[in-house]
Protein backbone atom coordinates (compact mmCIF):
# COMPACT_ATOMS: atom_id res chain seq x y z
CA UNK A 1 0.00 0.00 0.00
CA UNK A 2 1.29 3.48 -0.82
CA UNK A 3 1.64 5.92 2.07
CA UNK A 4 -0.59 8.88 0.74
CA UNK A 5 -3.29 5.58 0.60
CA UNK A 6 -2.56 4.70 3.93
CA UNK A 7 -2.44 8.56 5.55
CA UNK A 8 -5.94 8.69 3.59
CA UNK A 9 -7.08 5.85 5.51
CA UNK A 10 -5.80 6.92 8.59
CA UNK A 11 -7.67 9.98 7.98
CA UNK A 12 -11.28 8.67 7.06
CA UNK A 13 -10.96 6.69 10.50
CA UNK A 14 -10.63 9.68 11.86
CA UNK A 15 -13.50 11.09 10.69
CA UNK A 16 -15.53 7.69 11.64
CA UNK A 17 -14.69 7.77 15.18
CA UNK A 18 -15.01 11.84 16.30
CA UNK A 19 -11.47 11.72 18.29
CA UNK A 20 -8.14 10.24 18.06
CA UNK A 21 -8.52 9.95 21.58
CA UNK A 22 -11.61 7.63 21.91
CA UNK A 23 -10.03 6.13 19.06
CA UNK A 24 -7.16 4.86 20.37
CA UNK A 25 -9.15 3.80 24.25
CA UNK A 26 -11.67 1.65 21.50
CA UNK A 27 -8.63 -0.16 20.17
CA UNK A 28 -6.84 -0.86 22.72
CA UNK A 29 -9.10 -1.29 25.60
CA UNK A 30 -10.28 -4.71 24.74
CA UNK A 31 -6.50 -6.02 24.99
CA UNK A 32 -5.63 -4.23 28.33
CA UNK A 33 -7.06 -7.41 30.49
CA UNK A 34 -5.46 -9.63 27.34
CA UNK A 35 -2.03 -8.83 28.11
CA UNK A 36 -2.33 -9.07 31.92
CA UNK A 37 -4.65 -12.27 31.96
CA UNK A 38 -2.22 -13.86 29.20
CA UNK A 39 0.75 -12.88 31.32
CA UNK A 40 -0.51 -14.38 34.32
CA UNK A 41 -1.23 -17.45 32.98
CA UNK A 42 2.11 -17.78 31.60
CA UNK A 43 3.69 -17.02 34.86
CA UNK A 44 1.48 -20.09 36.35
CA UNK A 45 2.02 -21.96 33.53
CA UNK A 46 5.68 -21.46 34.15
CA UNK A 47 5.47 -23.01 37.65
CA UNK A 48 3.48 -26.14 36.98
CA UNK A 49 4.94 -29.39 35.39
CA UNK A 50 4.30 -30.03 31.59
CA UNK A 51 0.89 -33.12 32.96
CA UNK A 52 -0.33 -30.45 35.46
CA UNK A 53 -1.61 -27.84 32.28
CA UNK A 54 -4.44 -29.41 30.99
CA UNK A 55 -7.45 -30.69 32.70
CA UNK A 56 -10.54 -32.39 31.54
CA UNK A 57 -14.14 -31.36 32.12
CA UNK A 58 -17.10 -33.02 30.75
CA UNK A 59 -14.16 -35.15 28.83
CA UNK A 60 -12.65 -32.12 26.63
CA UNK A 61 -9.00 -30.82 27.82
CA UNK A 62 -8.67 -26.99 28.81
CA UNK A 63 -5.91 -25.45 30.47
CA UNK A 64 -5.86 -24.89 33.85
CA UNK A 65 -4.00 -21.56 33.93
CA UNK A 66 -6.71 -20.19 31.92
CA UNK A 67 -10.05 -21.79 32.24
CA UNK A 68 -11.92 -23.98 35.51
CA UNK A 69 -15.17 -26.08 36.55
CA UNK A 70 -16.45 -23.31 38.45
CA UNK A 71 -16.32 -21.09 35.88
CA UNK A 72 -18.15 -23.49 33.48
CA UNK A 73 -20.67 -23.92 35.57
CA UNK A 74 -20.92 -20.16 36.21
CA UNK A 75 -21.08 -19.90 32.78
CA UNK A 76 -24.92 -21.23 33.00
CA UNK A 77 -26.07 -17.96 34.40
CA UNK A 78 -25.10 -16.08 31.06
CA UNK A 79 -28.70 -14.46 29.58
CA UNK A 80 -27.64 -14.23 26.03
CA UNK A 81 -29.18 -11.60 23.64
CA UNK A 82 -30.48 -11.92 20.43
CA UNK A 83 -28.13 -8.54 19.61
CA UNK A 84 -25.02 -10.51 21.34
CA UNK A 85 -22.11 -10.86 18.71
CA UNK A 86 -20.87 -14.33 19.01
CA UNK A 87 -17.31 -15.56 17.32
CA UNK A 88 -17.01 -18.97 17.25
CA UNK A 89 -13.68 -20.89 16.44
CA UNK A 90 -11.76 -23.86 16.83
CA UNK A 91 -8.06 -22.44 18.17
CA UNK A 92 -6.20 -21.39 15.53
CA UNK A 93 -8.46 -20.46 13.46
CA UNK A 94 -7.85 -17.11 13.14
CA UNK A 95 -9.94 -15.71 15.97
CA UNK A 96 -8.11 -12.86 16.90
CA UNK A 97 -8.15 -11.63 13.11
CA UNK A 98 -11.82 -11.36 13.35
CA UNK A 99 -12.17 -10.13 17.33
CA UNK A 100 -10.47 -7.51 15.46
CA UNK A 101 -12.71 -7.17 12.71
CA UNK A 102 -16.08 -7.18 15.23
CA UNK A 103 -14.66 -4.82 17.52
CA UNK A 104 -14.55 -2.24 14.24
CA UNK A 105 -17.30 -3.33 13.55
CA UNK A 106 -19.06 -2.71 16.79
CA UNK A 107 -17.46 0.73 17.25
CA UNK A 108 -19.28 1.74 13.68
CA UNK A 109 -22.15 0.39 15.14
CA UNK A 110 -22.51 2.34 18.19
CA UNK A 111 -20.82 5.56 16.60
CA UNK A 112 -23.86 5.86 14.42
CA UNK A 113 -26.37 5.00 17.16
CA UNK A 114 -24.76 7.36 19.43
CA UNK A 115 -24.71 4.56 21.95
CA UNK A 116 -23.41 6.12 24.80
CA UNK A 117 -24.81 3.29 27.26
CA UNK A 118 -23.01 0.90 24.95
CA UNK A 119 -20.16 -1.58 26.78
CA UNK A 120 -17.76 -0.44 24.68
CA UNK A 121 -17.23 2.86 26.40
CA UNK A 122 -16.00 2.04 29.84
CA UNK A 123 -13.12 0.63 30.90
CA UNK A 124 -14.48 -0.58 33.91
CA UNK A 125 -17.10 -2.24 31.86
CA UNK A 126 -14.62 -4.28 30.37
CA UNK A 127 -14.60 -8.18 30.19
CA UNK A 128 -11.89 -10.60 29.05
CA UNK A 129 -13.52 -11.22 25.52
CA UNK A 130 -13.10 -15.15 25.85
CA UNK A 131 -16.59 -16.22 27.02
CA UNK A 132 -15.08 -19.48 29.09
CA UNK A 133 -11.81 -17.52 30.28
CA UNK A 134 -12.38 -15.38 33.34
CA UNK A 135 -13.75 -15.58 37.07
CA UNK A 136 -16.76 -17.26 38.72
CA UNK A 137 -18.29 -13.63 39.00
CA UNK A 138 -17.77 -12.82 35.19
CA UNK A 139 -21.12 -13.98 33.60
CA UNK A 140 -23.71 -11.92 36.91
CA UNK A 141 -21.84 -8.59 35.64
CA UNK A 142 -22.18 -9.40 31.75
CA UNK A 143 -25.76 -10.12 32.02
CA UNK A 144 -25.31 -6.32 33.27
CA UNK A 145 -23.22 -4.91 30.69
CA UNK A 146 -25.44 -2.77 27.85
CA UNK A 147 -25.89 -4.10 24.18
CA UNK A 148 -24.42 -4.69 21.89
CA UNK A 149 -21.69 -7.56 23.48
CA UNK A 150 -19.28 -9.50 21.55
CA UNK A 151 -18.21 -12.51 22.95
CA UNK A 152 -15.05 -15.35 21.55
CA UNK A 153 -15.44 -19.38 22.35
CA UNK A 154 -13.84 -22.24 21.31
CA UNK A 155 -16.40 -24.21 22.91
CA UNK A 156 -18.28 -26.66 21.53
CA UNK A 157 -22.04 -25.95 20.95
CA UNK A 158 -23.60 -28.14 23.86
CA UNK A 159 -21.10 -26.94 25.82
CA UNK A 160 -22.52 -23.11 25.38
CA UNK A 161 -24.71 -21.50 28.03
CA UNK A 162 -28.19 -22.58 26.54
CA UNK A 163 -29.85 -19.02 26.25
CA UNK A 164 -27.15 -18.47 23.22
CA UNK A 165 -29.63 -20.77 21.53
CA UNK A 166 -32.87 -20.18 23.37
CA UNK A 167 -32.12 -16.63 22.67
CA UNK A 168 -30.89 -16.46 19.28
CA UNK A 169 -27.90 -15.42 19.96
CA UNK A 170 -26.46 -14.55 16.44
CA UNK A 171 -23.33 -16.59 15.93
CA UNK A 172 -20.10 -16.20 13.15
CA UNK A 173 -18.42 -19.82 12.93
CA UNK A 174 -15.25 -19.33 11.76
CA UNK A 175 -12.92 -22.32 10.32
CA UNK A 176 -10.02 -23.11 9.32
CA UNK A 177 -8.20 -26.05 6.98
CA UNK A 178 -6.80 -28.58 9.23
CA UNK A 179 -3.63 -28.70 7.64
CA UNK A 180 -2.78 -24.94 8.11
CA UNK A 181 -4.49 -25.35 11.41
CA UNK A 182 -2.77 -27.69 12.85
CA UNK A 183 0.49 -26.26 11.90
CA UNK A 184 -0.43 -23.33 13.84
CA UNK A 185 -1.58 -24.94 16.63
CA UNK A 186 1.78 -26.70 16.85
CA UNK A 187 4.32 -23.17 16.55
CA UNK A 188 1.36 -21.64 19.49
CA UNK A 189 1.55 -25.01 21.98
CA UNK A 190 5.68 -24.49 21.46
CA UNK A 191 5.50 -20.59 21.85
CA UNK A 192 3.39 -20.08 25.13
CA UNK A 193 3.82 -22.05 28.71
CA UNK A 194 -0.02 -22.48 29.03
CA UNK A 195 -0.35 -25.42 27.09
CA UNK A 196 1.95 -28.77 27.15
CA UNK A 197 4.75 -28.57 24.37
CA UNK A 198 5.96 -30.80 22.19
CA UNK A 199 9.20 -32.53 21.14
CA UNK A 200 8.78 -32.60 17.90
CA UNK A 201 6.09 -31.92 14.49
CA UNK A 202 5.23 -35.73 14.72
CA UNK A 203 4.33 -35.92 18.14
CA UNK A 204 2.40 -33.15 17.75
CA UNK A 205 0.59 -34.39 14.96
CA UNK A 206 -0.01 -37.85 16.45
CA UNK A 207 -1.22 -36.14 19.58
CA UNK A 208 -3.84 -33.87 17.21
CA UNK A 209 -5.02 -36.87 15.49
CA UNK A 210 -5.78 -38.63 18.91
CA UNK A 211 -8.01 -35.72 20.55
CA UNK A 212 -5.43 -35.13 22.86
CA UNK A 213 -6.17 -31.00 22.09
CA UNK A 214 -7.29 -28.31 24.51
CA UNK A 215 -10.69 -27.10 23.43
CA UNK A 216 -10.84 -30.92 22.34
CA UNK A 217 -10.64 -32.76 18.72
CA UNK A 218 -10.73 -30.50 15.57
CA UNK A 219 -13.14 -32.79 14.17
CA UNK A 220 -15.73 -33.57 16.61
CA UNK A 221 -15.35 -29.26 16.44
CA UNK A 222 -16.82 -29.43 13.08
CA UNK A 223 -18.97 -32.10 13.08
CA UNK A 224 -20.96 -30.72 15.97
CA UNK A 225 -21.21 -27.51 14.71
CA UNK A 226 -21.64 -28.26 11.62
CA UNK A 227 -25.55 -29.05 12.73
CA UNK A 228 -26.13 -25.62 13.46
CA UNK A 229 -23.89 -24.46 10.14
CA UNK A 230 -28.02 -24.05 8.38
CA UNK A 231 -29.43 -22.09 11.07
CA UNK A 232 -30.48 -18.65 10.53
CA UNK A 233 -29.02 -17.03 13.34
CA UNK A 234 -25.03 -19.17 12.39
CA UNK A 235 -23.12 -17.70 9.82
CA UNK A 236 -20.03 -19.97 8.96
CA UNK A 237 -17.03 -18.04 6.90
CA UNK A 238 -13.54 -19.76 6.51
CA UNK A 239 -10.22 -18.32 7.03
CA UNK A 240 -9.24 -18.78 3.48
CA UNK A 241 -12.18 -17.12 1.95
CA UNK A 242 -12.17 -14.20 4.22
CA UNK A 243 -8.15 -13.95 3.58
CA UNK A 244 -8.74 -14.70 -0.63
CA UNK A 245 -11.59 -11.60 -0.39
CA UNK A 246 -11.32 -9.87 2.71
CA UNK A 247 -13.94 -6.76 1.12
CA UNK A 248 -16.41 -9.34 0.64
CA UNK A 249 -16.13 -11.16 3.86
CA UNK A 250 -15.95 -7.82 5.83
CA UNK A 251 -19.24 -6.86 4.78
CA UNK A 252 -21.25 -10.42 4.69
CA UNK A 253 -20.25 -10.40 8.43
CA UNK A 254 -21.51 -6.65 8.85
CA UNK A 255 -24.60 -7.31 6.63
CA UNK A 256 -25.49 -10.33 8.79
CA UNK A 257 -25.01 -8.98 12.38
CA UNK A 258 -27.09 -5.79 10.79
CA UNK A 259 -24.28 -3.04 10.57
CA UNK A 260 -24.48 -0.97 8.06
CA UNK A 261 -21.07 0.53 6.46
CA UNK A 262 -20.29 3.15 3.41
CA UNK A 263 -17.52 2.21 1.47
CA UNK A 264 -15.35 4.40 3.40
CA UNK A 265 -16.00 2.72 6.71
CA UNK A 266 -15.13 -0.97 4.89
CA UNK A 267 -12.05 -0.26 3.23
CA UNK A 268 -10.69 1.24 6.79
CA UNK A 269 -12.31 -2.42 8.81
CA UNK A 270 -10.23 -3.92 6.31
CA UNK A 271 -7.19 -2.18 5.92
CA UNK A 272 -7.28 -2.53 9.38
CA UNK A 273 -7.44 -6.47 10.21
CA UNK A 274 -4.94 -7.49 7.67
CA UNK A 275 -2.47 -9.46 8.80
CA UNK A 276 0.28 -6.40 8.17
CA UNK A 277 -1.73 -4.47 10.14
CA UNK A 278 -2.36 -6.15 12.99
CA UNK A 279 0.62 -7.74 13.17
CA UNK A 280 2.49 -4.14 13.74
CA UNK A 281 0.17 -3.35 16.15
CA UNK A 282 0.74 -6.43 17.96
CA UNK A 283 3.08 -5.54 20.60
CA UNK A 284 0.42 -3.31 21.58
CA UNK A 285 -2.80 -5.15 21.37
CA UNK A 286 -0.66 -8.62 22.60
CA UNK A 287 2.50 -7.98 24.74
CA UNK A 288 4.64 -10.38 25.30
CA UNK A 289 3.06 -12.75 23.11
CA UNK A 290 2.72 -10.67 20.02
CA UNK A 291 4.30 -12.99 17.67
CA UNK A 292 2.84 -15.99 18.53
CA UNK A 293 -0.58 -14.89 17.99
CA UNK A 294 0.63 -13.43 14.72
CA UNK A 295 2.97 -15.91 13.05
CA UNK A 296 2.82 -16.34 9.39
CA UNK A 297 -1.39 -15.65 8.67
CA UNK A 298 -0.97 -17.62 5.23
CA UNK A 299 -2.44 -20.32 3.50
CA UNK A 300 -0.06 -23.42 3.09
CA UNK A 301 2.57 -23.02 5.88
CA UNK A 302 1.84 -26.97 6.09
CA UNK A 303 3.66 -27.86 3.10
CA UNK A 304 6.33 -27.21 5.79
CA UNK A 305 6.05 -29.47 7.63
CA UNK A 306 3.88 -32.72 6.38
CA UNK A 307 5.24 -35.56 5.50
CA UNK A 308 3.52 -37.64 2.69
CA UNK A 309 2.29 -39.83 5.53
CA UNK A 310 0.90 -37.32 7.61
CA UNK A 311 -0.72 -36.20 4.67
CA UNK A 312 -2.64 -39.62 3.85
CA UNK A 313 -3.51 -39.72 7.76
CA UNK A 314 -4.89 -36.17 7.40
CA UNK A 315 -6.44 -37.03 4.50
CA UNK A 316 -8.34 -40.23 5.53
CA UNK A 317 -9.66 -38.34 8.25
CA UNK A 318 -11.36 -35.47 6.89
CA UNK A 319 -13.21 -38.18 4.36
CA UNK A 320 -14.21 -39.78 7.22
CA UNK A 321 -15.23 -37.12 9.53
CA UNK A 322 -15.93 -33.83 7.34
CA UNK A 323 -16.18 -33.92 3.57
CA UNK A 324 -19.75 -34.18 2.57
CA UNK A 325 -20.86 -31.99 5.39
CA UNK A 326 -22.05 -28.41 4.64
CA UNK A 327 -18.74 -27.60 6.37
CA UNK A 328 -16.85 -29.76 4.71
CA UNK A 329 -17.49 -28.30 1.60
CA UNK A 330 -16.91 -24.87 2.28
CA UNK A 331 -13.46 -25.55 3.75
CA UNK A 332 -12.57 -26.47 0.02
CA UNK A 333 -10.01 -29.45 1.30
CA UNK A 334 -8.95 -30.37 -2.16
CA UNK A 335 -8.16 -26.60 -2.65
CA UNK A 336 -6.09 -25.58 -0.05
CA UNK A 337 -4.61 -28.98 1.27
CA UNK A 338 -3.14 -31.06 -1.62
CA UNK A 339 0.04 -30.47 -2.41
S1 LIG B 1 -6.06 -18.47 19.17
O1 LIG B 1 -4.83 -18.53 20.02
O2 LIG B 1 -6.71 -19.81 19.13
O3 LIG B 1 -6.98 -17.44 19.57
O4 LIG B 1 -5.47 -18.19 17.70
P1 LIG B 1 -6.31 -17.62 16.49
O5 LIG B 1 -6.35 -16.15 16.58
O6 LIG B 1 -7.59 -18.35 16.34
O7 LIG B 1 -5.42 -18.06 15.23
C1 LIG B 1 -4.11 -17.62 15.06
C2 LIG B 1 -3.78 -17.73 13.58
O8 LIG B 1 -4.45 -16.66 12.87
C3 LIG B 1 -3.46 -15.89 12.16
N1 LIG B 1 -3.90 -14.51 12.03
C4 LIG B 1 -4.22 -13.94 10.86
N2 LIG B 1 -4.28 -14.43 9.62
C5 LIG B 1 -4.64 -13.57 8.63
N3 LIG B 1 -4.94 -12.27 8.84
C6 LIG B 1 -4.88 -11.74 10.08
N4 LIG B 1 -5.16 -10.48 10.27
C7 LIG B 1 -4.52 -12.59 11.16
N5 LIG B 1 -4.38 -12.42 12.48
C8 LIG B 1 -4.00 -13.59 13.01
C9 LIG B 1 -2.22 -16.06 13.03
O9 LIG B 1 -1.06 -15.65 12.38
C10 LIG B 1 -2.29 -17.55 13.32
O10 LIG B 1 -2.01 -18.33 12.16
P2 LIG B 1 -0.54 -18.84 11.78
O11 LIG B 1 -0.75 -19.79 10.64
O12 LIG B 1 0.04 -19.49 12.97
O13 LIG B 1 0.22 -17.62 11.36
Amino acid sequence: MTKGLQLELRNSFRKTFSTACERKRRMEKPRKKFTGFIDDAVAAANKMDRDELLFSYKGILYPVTLCSPEVFRAMESLEARSDDIILAAYPKSGTNWLAQILNDLVAIFEKKTQNKESSGNDEELEEFPYLEIGDTGKYERMNKLPSRRIMITHLLPENLPRSVFKNKAKILLLIRNPKDLVTSFYHFTNGIATLPSYETWDDFFVAFMTKKMPWGCYFEYLSKWNKYAADENVMPMTYEELKENPVLGVKSIAAFFGISLTEEELQTVVERSSFQSMKKNSEKTHGAYANVFFRKGAISDWKNLFSEDQNEKMDKAFEEHIRGTKLGTMLKYDVYCKA
